[in-house]
């Protein structure tokens, strides 16, 4: 599939795209994939990245410029292990990094780091935000100003282990016809660097108006939260996990509820799947992952970029 995508960085392993318009380039922030030996298990624990080099391009269809390393994990005061999905919002000419990391007592927190510029290098803060949990934070700068951040993730990314924004004594996933455990959304505080409220969970529901069930698992959240606007609606994309989905949900506003709507990518080689959707002076883009290059190794994947389409009435089209 996605014959029409290309690879990015063809001489390392990036992963987990977030990609923005900031001074007119597109800039990428991607998890650095690494062969640290770790076997493979559900928790994911052979993701064990340790720094995130930031891209560039002039355009999708041009060369991707490297700007490095720009924030490791040993730079970190609170740092664990495993530096997993990040993104950057720019606020008044900062640029904002927020990133899970696992803290010293093996809980993903989500940290801050800030830059000059888009490039970096990022600076991070001595603590995690407040009250944050779980992995693969995606941020929307709305259209009046107000900045939201999309995060969770099951399994590995620990999401199972809250409800209501506390730690359950043990982790609980539903099951069945149990609606299934939702992202979340918050609104962030004027400084960037503080959640402005409690976290809610996002509603996604079917044709019908009913939560999307545990047991629906081609369509139900997973991971990748990622968020984008297009003629004004609000469109939350995201993976499926275990059923290696890209797909999608609308709503008229940034908490939701949203309304599944399709599929974006079906499944690509490897055990997961994350991306980024980015309008670029008219046309829009699909930054993903596979792990076509390293043989099939789910720690080891590589960036593509695919031109993305709607339909006339707003529909994604599939990427096939
Ligand atoms: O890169 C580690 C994890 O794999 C990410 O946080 C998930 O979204 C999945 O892509």
């Amino acid at each position: 599939m996605t014959d029409k995508a290309r690879y990015l960085v063809p001489d390392d392993y990036m992963a987990d795209p977030a990609v923005h318009l900031f001074r007119g380039k597109l800039y990428i922030y991607p998890s650095h994939d690494r062969e640290s030996g770790i076997p493979e298990n559900d928790n994911g624990d052979h993701f064990d990245m340790n720094d995130y080099h930031v891209f560039s391009m002039e355009s999708p269809e041009g060369p991707v410029t490297d700007h490095g390393i720009v924030l490791r994990t040993a730079d970190i005061p609170w740092a664990g292990r495993q530096l997993w999905d990040c993104d950057v919002a720019e606020k008044d000419g900062l640029y904002y990094m927020y990133f899970p990391l696992k803290d010293q007592t093996d809980i993903f927190r989500i940290g801050v780091a800030i830059a000059q510029r888009p490039e970096g290098p990022f600076i991070p803060q001595p603590d995690p935000i407040r009250g944050s949990y779980s992995i693969d934070p995606a941020l929307l700068k709305d259209d009046d100003g107000s900045y939201y951040m999309y995060f969770g993730g099951l399994w590995g990314g620990q999401l199972q282990r809250y409800r209501n924004n506390k730690a359950l004594e043990s982790a609980i996933l539903p099951e069945g016809s149990e609606p299934a455990l939702g992202p979340r959304v918050v609104k962030l505080s004027d400084d960037m660097l503080q959640f402005a409220e409690a976290p809610r969970e996002v509603l996604i529901l079917d044709e019908a108006g009913a939560p999307l069930t545990a047991a629906d698992s081609s369509r139900r959240f997973f991971e990748a939260s990622w968020m984008h606007k297009y003629r004004g609606l609000y469109y939350f994309s995201y993976s499926t996990g275990d059923t290696h989905n890209i797909c999608y949900a609308t709503g008229d506003n940034p908490y939701g509820p949203f309304t599944y709507q399709g599929l974006i990518l079906p499944p690509v080689v490897g055990w997961t799947t994350h991306h980024a959707i980015v309008e670029f002076h008219g046309r829009w883009w699909l930054f993903h992952h596979d792990s076509i290059p390293s043989g099939g190794k789910t720690w080891l994947r590589s960036l593509k970029v695919a031109e993305l389409e709607y339909e006339s009435d707003g529909r994604i089209k599939t990427i096939l």
